[in-house]
């Protein structure tokens, strides 16, 4: 494996390895190794942190972890430098006439808790609201959504999650009935072909990006970047296939009309395990409070399916896709090949889309026609972004709509969690309130008058922040923030909670590939800071609902995660024990009689296929999995002649998100300073900017000056624009548009129309 790491290496100087690594690392023998999960993505790679007299000094990549098997990314690498920044938050902070007051966390938690249920009994339980993240730990998720849900009886909980990976569940329930990937990383070993659909693995993802860098070198598999933009990994593949925004629709319904009308169909598999429907069309965009949708699944037939594709046939397509007729055949033709094993990969091009349900469901049209799933290699893989998306929003459940296992709206679900939980039945309500968005709309218009963040920065992530930041500022709302740095979002609040870091706190994570990983805590925080499930438990009891609560403080993570178990029993999803966990990288669920699960559906694999079939979509009542008709819909907000481009925004390697750890990481800080904006070599000479100059980005929101980036790390196409958002002194959050998918109400930050000036 290491002369293909050694490729990657040269290619991509954000990668360090594993052995140039520990020459720099302390050889000391005091050292202390213990292993947790990466905190940064989804990945989820395995790390080893050395602690020595108390305090963490180094970070190798665990050998042991069958995810990345001793490799780390840059900011696996480096991760424990933020703990030490000076301006590390270390007490509670209460604002009083203005100024924030150093304040006991005991006292600031008393704070807390009398406030929320202050505004319950005067407004309402929907007046308080609480938003967390794919970032939280389970045990965190899991009081957060017992005290809203479960203590409290509001439905209004929810998460970052809904920003990231709300379309690709929305996909997995309605193509599948369950949510999360069949496959797993694995998949990676044994396909022959790679196909991402917008998506940058070799700085999103990139220890999976070595992987298949190294299957590539070894035995010639090959990668096919599909993408608005020209990235780091575009520029690794073996072709780049560029597309304009939206259309990738309408290509995968071109691919489908390809592989049916060349009879590459895969007949038994459709026979046996597929339905065909469509929902319905024109749905909107979200743009207006209070907006509503509920989709009406009808049954086709296969004919019905094909007819509706001609009206994608790749030269009708490539007219609006830019892709060329010759380019939309070569895709088709590898899914089509039944002797090709393909992996297709994405992440929030797809999901972050204002159709981004019917694109996770138009990937898995593709495979479906083909039968190319639940295979080792054969594989359409929905990444996660955050490390605990999976685990913790999804899984959990830290949605409006959802509860530890199934969703509110049904009563079995709700009785379930009752009976857990201790709490009556009818206390847990049955329809969802606010999504991510519409939460902080409710918080401007005044009718959330608590709100409390946990692991999130809204006033630098959500879209459109021009509207949001005021709102949140407004005296009607009382504003609650733990983190373990000051942000935007802190500036606003009335209580800042200091927060313990990773490992500064026990905890669980689930990742992309549905392996749960635990880790102990390995050093204490400073000051007064506190785990933010121990800082939940303690609200919760202030409000006089200890019953519920009954953990300790120093074993709250393990007592928290075996109640959680009871949720998931059963071969469709159950969870290992800690035991396990402790002992092992991770175990992969469903976890049944001792084994974790690598191919879901699969009956060679699956515990939970019971039909006799070789595969069996038990999350259908029928155990057939659906091939959905989603046509292309043009994106709500175009360039035209006052707003001429496209602005697409999203990541780099050296940061997290908002940057509020990566940027107090004086190695990644200095590797990438500040943000910027990409433009296309002949948009910007056509202009008269040159590189380094100073460039407003102006949209019917808001605006937002950067320096502009020319031939530097990616390329946009023409007439489109790309900025990064973990800046906090140059917040595009501004500029973008708070349009979301109509069915998973996930916002599209890949596309809005704006002006470029000289600044
Ligand atoms: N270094 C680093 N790694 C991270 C993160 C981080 O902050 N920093 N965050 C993690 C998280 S939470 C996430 S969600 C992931 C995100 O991982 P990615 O999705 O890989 O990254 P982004 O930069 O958000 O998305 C950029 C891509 O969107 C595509 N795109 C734009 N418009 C369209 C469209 O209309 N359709 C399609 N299909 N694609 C389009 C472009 O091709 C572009 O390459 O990264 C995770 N990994
Ligand atoms: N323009 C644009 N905006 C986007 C996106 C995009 O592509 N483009 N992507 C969206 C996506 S996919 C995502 S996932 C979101 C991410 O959006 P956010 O989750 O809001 O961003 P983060 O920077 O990850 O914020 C996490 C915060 O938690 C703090 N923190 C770290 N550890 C802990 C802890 O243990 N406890 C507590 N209490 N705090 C902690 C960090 O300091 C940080 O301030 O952004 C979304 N926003
Ligand atoms: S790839 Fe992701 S999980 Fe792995 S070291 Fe990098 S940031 Fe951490
Ligand atoms: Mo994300």
């Amino acid at each position: 494996m290491l002369s293909a790491m050694t490729a990657a290496a040269t290619m991509f100087p954000g990668i360090l390895f594993a052995k140039d690594q520990e020459k720099n690392l302390p050889t000391d023998s005091d050292i202390k190794w213990n292993k947790a999960p990466c905190r940064f993505c989804g990945v989820g790679c395995g790390v080893l942190v050395g602690v020595k007299e108390g305090k963490a000094v180094a970070v190798k990549g665990d050998p042991k972890s069958t995810v990345n098997k001793g490799l780390l990314c840059v900011k696996g690498y480096h991760q424990i430098m933020c703990i030490q920044a000076e301006d590390r938050l270390t007490h509670a902070l209460v604002k009083k006439n203005g100024t924030y007051v150093k304040t006991p966390i005991s006292e600031a938690l008393d704070l807390v808790a009398s406030k929320m249920k202050e505004t319950i009994s005067k407004h309402g339980k929907d007046s308080v609201a609480m938003y967390t993240s794919g970032q939280s730990t389970i045990p965190e998720g899991y009081v957060a959504s017992k005290l809203m849900k479960g203590a409290i009886g509001t439905n209004n909980l929810d998460c970052n999650a809904r920003l990231c990976m709300a379309s690709a569940v929305t996909g997995f329930l309605t193509s599948f009935g369950a949510d999360e990937p069949m496959g797993c990383y694995e998949d990676i070993d044994h396909a022959d072909y790679f196909i991402t659909w917008g998506n940058n693995m070799a700085e999103m993802h990139p220890v999976l990006f070595s992987r298949m860098l190294d299957q590539k070198n070894r035995r010639g598999a090959q990668i096919i970047d599909f993408a608005t933009r020209t990235t780091r990994s575009s520029m690794a593949s073996d072709k780049s296939i560029l597309f304009e925004p939206q259309t990738d629709l309408a290509v995968a319904n071109a691919i489908c009309y390809e592989i049916i009308n060349n009879g590459w169909v895969n007949k038994k598999f459709i026979e046996d395990h597929i339905n065909f429907n469509k929902g319905l069309t024109n749905m909107g965009y979200g743009l207006e409070d209070n907006y509503k949708f509920k989709d009406k699944p009808t049954s086709i037939s296969f004919e019905e399916f094909k007819e509706f594709l001609e009206d994608y046939t790749p030269e009708k397509v490539a007219l609006y896709s830019k892709v060329c007729v010759r380019d939309i055949k070569y895709m088709a033709a590898i899914y089509g090949d039944p002797n090709n094993k393909v992996v297709s990969f994405w992440c929030m091009g797809m999901n972050q889309h204002t159709r981004g349900t019917w694109m996770n469901n138009l990937v898995y049209n593709i495979h479906l026609l083909t039968g190319k799933i639940s295979q080792p290699g054969n594989s359409p893989f929905s990444l996660t972004g955050q490390p605990s998306a999976c685990g913790t929003a999804r899984e959990v459940g830290t949605f409006t709509h959802k509860l530890p296992k199934g969703v509110v709206t049904k009563e079995k679900y709700r009785r379930l969690a009752a009976k857990i939980w201790k709490v009556p039945y009818e206390r847990i309500p049955s329809k969802p309130t606010y999504h991510a968005t519409e939460m902080f709309r409710a918080v401007d218009r005044g009718d959330i008058k608590f709100i409390w963040t946990q692991v999130v920065n809204p006033l630098v992530s959500l879209p459109k922040t021009g509207r949001y930041r005021p709102g949140m500022k407004k005296d009607s709302c009382f504003v609650v923030v733990s983190d373990v740095f000051p942000t935007p979002t802190s500036d606003v609040a009335d209580v800042i909670l200091p927060a313990c870091w990773h490992i500064e706190k026990s905890g669980l994570y689930g990742n992309s590939e549905r392996r749960t990983q635990h880790w102990n805590k390995m050093v204490e925080g400073p000051g007064d800071t506190t785990p933010d499930a121990w800082m939940t438990i303690e609200v919760a009891k202030r409000m006089g609902y200890g019953d519920l609560f009954p953990y300790s403080k120093e074993n709250h993570v393990e007592e928290i995660y075996n109640e959680y178990r009871q949720f998931h029993e059963g071969p469709q999803h159950g969870m290992a024990p800690l035991e396990v966990l402790k002992k092992e990288s991770g175990a992969m669920w469903p976890f049944y009689k001792g084994k974790s699960t690598r191919w879901r559906y699969n009956a060679k694999y699956d515990p939970a296929c019971n039909n006799g079939k070789d595969f069996h979509f038990y999350g259908k009542p029928d155990g057939k999995a659906i091939i959905w008709q989603r046509p292309y819909e043009p994106a709500p907000e175009v360039p035209d002649k006052e707003f001429p481009f496209w602005l697409n925004t999203g990541r780099v390697i050296e940061h997290w998100h908002t940057g509020s750890m990566t940027r107090r990481i004086p190695v990644l800080h200095k590797a990438m300073p500040n943000a910027y904006v990409e433009l296309h070599p002949q948009d910007a000479k056509s202009m008269g900017i040159t590189n380094g100059q100073d460039v407003k980005i102006v949209s019917r929101r808001g605006q937002c000056i950067l320096p502009a980036a020319i031939n530097q790390r990616g390329l946009p196409t023409r007439g489109q624009v790309f900025v990064p958002f973990f800046d906090e002194n140059m917040l595009i959050n501004d500029v973008t548009l708070d349009a979301f998918c109509p069915i998973s109400k996930e916002p599209d930050y890949k596309k809005c129309a704006v002006r470029i000036e000289k600044a």
